[in-house]
């Protein structure tokens, strides 16, 4: 590693580490991808025997679990270690054992993929039954995700010592709330995974109680999508007005906006089980209503990044409301990929909205509206702001220049990956309002008029998919030439200045104890009598299904 890295070089190579699993998963779940829309369009078939679900759980595993989940970790590292210091040797060797875990745990899981003996999907619903490694490899990387957010936890806390009183680093707070969220979020994976899964895969146990498996699941799977989020607005929060030569909005009001997704991302798990019969009707509206409450951060957010858009705009002369637009460095990739993230969220935000409300899920749920929605939250807001990360952070990290051609091929890729997903996404949503099903390979339905009508969609839906998978293989090409071919060099690495009007922290935003206090009971309101009730009424268990 080169002298002139922007961090520590040994925890750049810790980040490192995990970006290498990270894109070398983009490349492998993006191959999957392309292969799904081509199938969809009716126009291949799969060669060899390999199943369409098959590679459906590949695509979602390593893009959904591997790619964002990898790639988190090390920008979080980072982000701390060049906020708060460097990792002493002690928490870096934990660090590693994190990776270590994590990395090993992928491989285990996706040798049984590959084998076709775990197509189950990356939420991986009971009935459908893995071979028992699959699990006991995913339990491994979450596993490893712990031991890496304790070495976040101490290192915050460590900065807290050797500061006292002061208002701690921002992304490192984010890193910290980030982490927490995802630990409490974990322990409804693991229990059903531990406790239901393995054993019944195992065969130890004949059967399964699939509500409960899914509730423990859901419990566990929508704070995972904030998971995916907040490293998002990490960036939108603090690297962004820099890049763009701004300031902070509010520190305070950034620091409110995670707090508040702590408290209100996990119980609301049941806006995934609208239509899931044995749930009482009044605890799905609780949970709706707490989930309406979880958007309120996500405004703020919006409303934090136009106040930074018009105060630089402002700066630079612009008048009237939208101003702002002209004077933004529309030229640096930076800025563009996140950007575009952005307005792909505004759309997939308003989607989320749509699916919360128990009515209109009743029409989407189950389509591929629902694949079109989350492909612009996590497949665009998320992904791309991850790409403009990256196309400052490896250099920056790794003593290499960020060039203007690379720059160049940045903007390049974010307009493959923009045009790539209005074709793909807008023709999910579309066909998904027609009824066409998620989670489907090809079929005609016998061919009557109405599926007839959703062909045209999904042929659309490849031709944005092929955009994509060029927009993917572009990035990684990006990738491996910052990280090993592009000159030695100093770049930035943007971390924004707070604005000097802006409201003072208030102490209690740095009380832990109290946002998972809260967390809990609030949890133990939304789940506890659902949860008797699942178990009073419990139907006879369900036997596992392997499509082999
Ligand atoms: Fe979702 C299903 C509801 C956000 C991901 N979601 C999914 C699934 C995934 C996913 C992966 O209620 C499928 C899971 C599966 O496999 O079954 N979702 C919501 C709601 C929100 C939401 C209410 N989802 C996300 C995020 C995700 C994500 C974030 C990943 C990162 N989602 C649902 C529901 C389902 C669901 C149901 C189940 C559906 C079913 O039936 O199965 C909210 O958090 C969204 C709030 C966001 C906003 C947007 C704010 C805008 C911002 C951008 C500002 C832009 C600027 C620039 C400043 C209200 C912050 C713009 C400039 C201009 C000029 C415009
Ligand atoms: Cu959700």
């Amino acid at each position: 590693m080169n002298p002139i890295a922007s961090i520590n070089p040994k925890d750049a190579k810790l980040t490192m580490a995990h970006f290498y699993v990270a894109f070398i998963s983009l490349f492998l779940g993006a191959t999957a991808g392309l292969l799904q829309v081509l199938v969809r369009s009716g126009k291949v078939t799969l060669p060899a025997g390999i199943q369409y679900y098959q590679v459906l759980t590949v695509h979602g595993v390593l893009l959904a679990l591997v790619f964002t989940t990898f790639f988190i970790i090390g920008f979080i590292f980072a982000t701390q270690s060049k906020t708060c210091g460097s990792y002493t040797d002690g928490e870096r060797r934990w660090g590693w054992i994190g990776y270590w875990m994590m990395t090993v745990g992928v491989a285990i899981a996706a040798t049984f993929i590959l084998l076709g003996e775990a197509s189950v999907l990356y939420t991986m619903y009971a009935p459908m039954m893995a071979h028992p490694m699959h699990y006991i490899g995913l339990t491994l990387v979450v596993v490893g995700s712990w031991v890496c957010g304790f070495v976040v936890f101490h290192r915050h806390a460590r900065w807290r010592k050797e500061n006292r009183g002061q208002v701690t680093p921002l992304l490192s707070y984010m890193g910290v709330m980030t982490m927490i969220m995802w630990l409490v979020a974990c322990l409804g994976l693991a229990t059903t995974v531990l406790v239901q899964i393995i054993p019944w895969s195992l065969g130890l146990v004949p059967t399964i109680d699939v509500l409960i498996s899914r509730t423990l699941f859901w419990y566990f799977g929508h704070p995972l999508v904030y998971f995916w989020l907040l490293p998002a607005y990490m960036a939108w929060y603090v690297v962004v007005p820099k890049v763009i030569g701004g300031k902070i909005f509010s520190d305070a009001l950034a620091r409110l906006s995670f707090v508040l997704f702590i408290l209100f991302s996990i119980p609301v798990g049941f806006h995934h089980q609208l239509l899931e019969p044995g749930i009482d009707p009044f605890w799905k509206y609780l949970q709706v209503v707490l989930t309406f409450l979880v958007v309120i951060p996500s405004l703020m957010t919006a409303f934090a990044l136009f106040a930074t858009f018009e105060m630089r705009g402002r700066e630079l002369g612009a008048t009237g409301l939208l101003g702002w637009w002209k004077k933004m460095p529309w030229k640096d990739a930076r800025f563009f990929a996140p950007f575009m993230g952005m307005l792909f969220f505004a759309a997939g935000g308003a989607g989320g909205l749509v699916n919360a409300s128990h009515q209109l899920n009743q029409v989407v749920h189950n389509t591929i509206w629902v694949t079109g929605h989350f492909h612009l939250t996590v497949g665009s807001a998320v992904a791309m702001t991850f790409f403009g990360v990256a196309f400052w952070i490896v250099p920056s990290i790794t003593g290499r220049t960020l060039t203007p051609k690379v720059n160049k091929l940045g903007l390049i890729q974010t307009w493959l990956w923009t045009i790539g997903m209005l074709f793909m996404s807008g023709a999910m949503h579309t066909a998904g309002l027609y009824g066409a099903p998620r989670r489907s390979a090809f079929s005609t339905y016998a061919g009557n008029e109405d599926t007839l009508a959703w062909i045209p969609y999904q042929i659309a839906q490849a031709v944005g998919g092929t955009f994509l998978f060029l927009g993917a293989l572009l990035m990684v090409y990006i990738f491996v030439y910052l990280a090993f071919y592009a000159p030695k060099g100093e770049t930035e690495f943007p971390v924004g200045e707070v604005h000097d009007q802006a409201e003072k922290v208030p102490a209690v935003f740095e009380n832990f104890k109290l946002w998972v206090a809260i967390t809990f009971a609030l949890v133990l309101f939304a789940y506890t009598i659902p949860f008797i009730d699942m178990i009073q009424n419990a139907p006879p268990g369900s036997p596992g299904y392997t499509n082999v």
